[in-house]
Order: C-alpha cells, then structure tokens, then sequence
C-alpha cells in the first residue's frame, strides 16, 4: 500500500555514538549486557545451574552469572541468567513499515465519520479459530474500553459487534457477508506452532474466495502481531501491544476514506 497512513521508519541519527554498530547498554555504553530467562527440562541445584551456565555459554555469551534458579516442578528450573554480549548490529540499515496515524478522539472519530460516510460503519471483531483469548479483542471493542481509551462499542457512529472468541474462519465469514461488515478485526495471541500464522492465513484465503477481500479492511491485532507481519500475510494492517481503540478506529476512517476518494465516481 503506498498510502500516506505508511512510511518507513525515520530514523533519527544520534551522533554522538556510532550506529551502525549498536550493543545492549546495562551499566556501561556497549557494556553488551543482557538479562536471559528460561526453563530446562531439570530438577533444581548445583548440576542445573552448571547446565544453565555452560547452555549460555553456547549461545557465545561472555562473563555468564546465573542470578536466580527456582524450581517449577520436580523436574523443571526457571533460571536468570546475566551475560555479555559480543555481537552489534546496524540500526541504520533497520527499516519497519510503520502506521504513522495522528489518532482522533472517539468524538473526533464520531464526527469525522459522520460527516465522510453519513452513516454507520460495521465493525466485526473476533479471536478467530481455537484461540479462546478474549481480553485483546474485548479491550478495543468493549464498551467500557481499556487503559482509559473507550472500545468501539462506544462509538456513536459505529456498529461494532464483539463475537467473542474460537470463531470459525467460516463463521466470520459467513457472518462477515450477512452483516455487510466494512472493517474485520481479528485477534491473535497463541502463536505455538504458528497456529496463528495458519489461521490468519486461511482467514484471506476464504475471504478471497467469496469474492469481498477487497470488499472489507482486514486488521490483525495480537500481543505478537507487528504491521509488518500483518500485512505480509495479506492484512491491510496489524496492532499489537500498546494499541487501543482510537488507534485502530483512526486508522480504519482514514483508510476507508481513502478508499472511497479513489474509487471511480
Ligand atoms: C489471561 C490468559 C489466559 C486466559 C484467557 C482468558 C480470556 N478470557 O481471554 C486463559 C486461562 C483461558 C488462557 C488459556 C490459555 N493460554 Co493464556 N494467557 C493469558 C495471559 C495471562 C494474559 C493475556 C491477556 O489477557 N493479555 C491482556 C491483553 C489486553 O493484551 P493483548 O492480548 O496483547 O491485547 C492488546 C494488543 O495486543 C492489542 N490487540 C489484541 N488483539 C487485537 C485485535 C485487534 C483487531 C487489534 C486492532 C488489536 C488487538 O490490543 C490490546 C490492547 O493494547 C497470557 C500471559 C501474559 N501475561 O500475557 C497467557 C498466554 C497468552 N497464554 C498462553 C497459553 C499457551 C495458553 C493456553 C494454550 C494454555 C494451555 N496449555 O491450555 C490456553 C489457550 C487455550 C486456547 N484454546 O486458546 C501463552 C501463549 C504462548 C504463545 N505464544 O502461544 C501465554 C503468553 C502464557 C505463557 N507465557 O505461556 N490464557
């Protein structure tokens, strides 16, 4: 999309340090210092630190302290481990398509609307296939909204329904075509086994099928979602953490209505 809701990530230059080869700060500049947590497989003590230790170690860390182990299980130690890093990397060759959106307030939003549309837009949200997590979608579509920043629910302007979640991708779609949905928002949390990468995935494909891919903006949003993923997997955008309604609600009018100023009169 080469919309002015993209661009690439500007990238500020701080010339007092060089950057083209960033490390981990911890006490020091470039100290390379980094806190690692993980589980092995291991009843807690002596042997599993040693383990903890040497299995860093392969990871090419330096000055390695394991600071904390606690058993979770019999057979199971969650270990903190403090290392120095030796690798740097380029920041100024990193480029993210990032969403640059001026958010509106929901009145701003309300009356944008209003006056582009002159009518409500239909919203239909879902966490989609087995994903039972509910707590993302609820928080951009629910009523009483969250972190201070009101769901779509709210929104005078909007039709906003919230179909919980495990919502078949053939169910949303279905629902989708009956309900003349404009904007589809799907939430994703489990990734294991990139479940999610496959259901978002079928999501496009049945969509493409019935003909109103293009009939609908199609946003991902998730806790490991970037814009980046979103869009590679055919979505016109993705929000993860930190995102909230009105984000979402801005970008979407925007988008809409960049859509209807293009379409042929
Ligand atoms: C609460 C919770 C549960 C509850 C869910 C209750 C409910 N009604 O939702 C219960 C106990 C049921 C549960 C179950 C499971 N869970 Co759980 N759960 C969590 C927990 C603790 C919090 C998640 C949460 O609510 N976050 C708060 C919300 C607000 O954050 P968010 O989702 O990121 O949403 C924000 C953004 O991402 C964005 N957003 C989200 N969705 C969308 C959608 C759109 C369209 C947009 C625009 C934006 C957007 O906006 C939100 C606000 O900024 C996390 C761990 C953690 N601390 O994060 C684990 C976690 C997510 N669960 C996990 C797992 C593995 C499971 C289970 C598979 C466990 C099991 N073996 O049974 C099951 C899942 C079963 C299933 N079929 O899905 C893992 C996921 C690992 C992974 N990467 O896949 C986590 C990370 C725990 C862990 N460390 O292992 N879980």
């Amino acid at each position: 999309m080469g919309g002015g809701l993209y661009s690439s990530r500007k990238t500020k230059l701080d010339t007092t340090k060089d950057e083209t080869k960033i490390k981990p700060y911890g006490d020091t500049m470039n100290d390379g210092k980094i806190q690692l947590s993980f589980t092995l497989p291991i009843p807690d003590g002596e042997r599993a630190i040693e383990t903890a230790r040497q299995y860093v170690a392969q990871l090419n860390m330096q000055e390695i302290q394991v600071v904390s182990h606690k058993p979770l299980d019999v057979n199971f130690t969650f270990f903190v481990v403090y290392a120095t890093a030796e690798p740097t990397i380029d920041y100024t060759g990193i480029h993210v398509q990032e969403l640059e959106i001026e958010t509106m307030s929901m009145k701003e939003t309300d009356d944008y609307i209003h006056q582009k549309f002159g009518r409500k837009i239909v919203v239909l949200g879902a966490t989609t296939g087995t994903d039972a997590h509910t707590v993302g979608i609820d928080a951009i579509m629910n009523m009483k909204g969250y972190m201070g920043h009101y769901g779509l629910e709210r929104y005078k302007m909007l039709d906003a329904h919230n179909l919980g979640s495990q919502v078949s991708n053939e169910k949303f779609v279905k629902l989708a075509i009956e309900m003349h949905a404009d904007v589809l928002l799907v939430s994703q949390t489990v990734t294991q086994k990139k479940v999610h990468i496959a259901n978002l995935t079928e999501l496009v494909e049945l969509l493409e099928a019935e003909g109103i891919r293009d009939k609908v903006l199609l946003i991902a949003g998730g806790p490991r979602l970037t814009n980046d993923l979103a869009k590679e997997l055919g979505y016109d955008a993705g929000f993860g953490p930190g995102k909230y309604a009105d984000d979402v609600a801005t970008f979407f009018v925007m988008e809409l209505t960049r859509r209807q100023d293009q379409a042929p009169h």
